[in-house]
């Protein structure tokens, strides 16, 4: 099926060929939970349409060197529209799914959604980074993309090695966990719950959207309650409702209300393994960080 899919989606357009198809929430069977999920709440209309007459953010290219990896890596990040090197930011480390690279959140357009969100006043200012996730010297999606997992749990040595004092370096950021978040989607999503959850003292702000089954079972992610309860500030999930993906979060979700550890879980309507979701979550997640 996966060789199938790289055929028919084989274009350099289209990277994240398990991404592009709608119905791939079939990922196997998984469990179904019972939980009580937070409201949808519909975005307005055009939350991800690019407007005129407001001021826009940029995009750039940046590598850095990799002494974990032993190579130069890529990354996507994003500058809030007038922004000045004179100010310190945070930032928000913003992760892709197995079928992506530095590029895949290009398909979600953040420099739309933020830019919106900036012109209407409803999101903190914040630098985003949206970096490889593959840590391995070979870092494209190519071939048997599953191969790769041991190199997205690998990426958490790049990230806080490397990644992070390089745009600390580069950026004139806040360094401390309170203006640090991480979210991403899919094996994203999983590499943040996992790397969010497990260095609090780094991220006060984790995120999931349709995370993989790479996300650690909620007895690793949190394995002290009352220490979660006291340094994480925001545990964040969506996951669209026809996602076969969906048990990853509602475990989670399912041992955070057991445990009265604060959670939201959005069970997005007929939702996929998509960005129609994956948009709707940096479109809500940005809007709870930083404040
Ligand atoms: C899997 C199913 C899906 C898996 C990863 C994914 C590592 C990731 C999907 C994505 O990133 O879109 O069994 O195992």
């Amino acid at each position: 099926m996966k060789k199938i899919l790289l055929t028919l989606f084989a274009s350099a357009l289209c990277l994240s060929a398990v991404h592009a198809q709608p119905g791939m929430g079939g990922f196997g069977q998984m469990p179904q939970i019972e939980v009580d999920f937070d409201p949808y709440v519909e975005a307005p209309a055009g939350y991800d349409v690019a407007r005129d007459g407001i001021e826009h953010g940029t995009l750039e290219l940046v590598e850095y060197n990799s002494e974990f990896v032993g190579t130069v890596r890529k990354a996507t990040v994003y500058l809030p529209p007038k922004y000045d090197a004179s100010r310190k930011y945070p930032v928000l480390y913003l992760l892709h799914g197995i079928g992506g690279d530095e590029n895949e959140w290009r398909q979600g357009v953040p420099e739309i959604i933020m830019d919106n969100l900036y012109a209407d006043g409803k999101a903190a200012e914040m630098i985003i980074v949206m970096p490889n996730g593959r840590a391995q010297k070979n870092d494209r999606a190519e071939g048997n993309v599953y191969a790769s997992a041991p190199a997205f749990a690998a990426f958490e040595h790049d990230l806080l090695g490397d990644l992070i004092p390089f745009i600390e370096g580069k950026y004139n950021v806040y360094t401390d966990k309170m203006h640090r978040a991480i979210a991403g989607l899919s094996m994203g999503g999983g590499q943040s719950l996992n790397f969010g959850l497990g260095h609090m003292d780094v991220f006060a702000y984790v995120g999931g959207f349709s995370s993989a089954p790479n996300t650690n079972t909620p007895e690793v992610l949190i394995p002290d309650v009352e220490k979660t309860k006291a340094e994480n500030e925001l545990l964040w999930m969506v996951c669209g409702s026809k996602d076969g993906l969906m048990y990853n979060s509602t475990r989670l979700k399912a041992f955070c209300d057991k445990n009265g550890i604060p959670c939201t879980m959005i069970n997005y309507p007929d939702g996929q393994h998509d960005f129609v979701v994956w948009k709707y979550g940096l479109y809500n997640f940005a809007q709870l960080i930083f404040k």
